[in-house]
């Protein structure tokens, strides 16, 4: 084989393994990508531990909506100081965690730009690195993500800002209450 097919043979067998394990994701249980999930977790934690699972269908519609995307965590209420946020994408597309005060109202209502996204400025802390913390470039499909933020007691908003994510249902609250709860 010349040099250049032995490069085309190593691109097919990624491309294959790639695809193996997306099927078997599919599947579900005891598969390579439940056990890659598995081991996709925080080294450590600190402070409460609020759990993030974000799901979806996979159908986009028209306009960036995701059918059936949802975002729920728990607990729903801790106390005041330091959350370890860890987000579960269960979902076939990448998606992401914010963690934003939320100062009245319901979660749900902020304005969504045409971009298909919220105004973010005033986050507090992203999950958004798969397998790793903080920011990065999106929670793959069957991954973990994580932060640590510091919360004072209030309301604060979880969201996925992936365009079109919020307006399709990604979104939940989290009560921070004093720490005599
Ligand atoms: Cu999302």
């Amino acid at each position: 084989m010349s040099r250049a097919t032995v490069r085309l043979a190593v691109a097919a067998v990624v491309v294959l393994t790639v695809l193996s394990l997306g099927v078997a994701g599919a599947l579900g249980g005891g598969s390579p990508a439940a056990t890659a999930l598995a081991a996709c977790r925080p080294p450590s934690t600190r402070g409460s531990v609020v759990r993030v699972t974000l799901v979806d269908e996979g159908r986009m519609m028209m306009g960036g909506w995701l059918h059936g995307a949802s975002l729920s965590e728990r607990p729903a209420r801790v106390p005041t100081g330091w959350v370890t946020f860890v987000a579960t994408n269960l979902g076939t597309v990448p998606h992401e965690l914010v963690v934003l005060p939320l100062r009245s109202g319901a979660a749900g209502r902020r304005t969504v730009g045409a971009n298909g996204r919220i105004d973010e400025s005033s986050g507090l802390g992203e999950a958004s690195r798969t397998c790793g913390a903080g920011v990065g470039g999106g929670l793959a499909p069957g991954s973990r993500g994580w932060v640590s933020v510091r919360l004072a007691p209030g309301r604060y908003e979880l969201v996925c800002d992936v365009p079109g994510h919020y307006a399709s249902g990604m979104f939940a609250s989290l009560t921070v209450a004093s720490r005599s709860l």
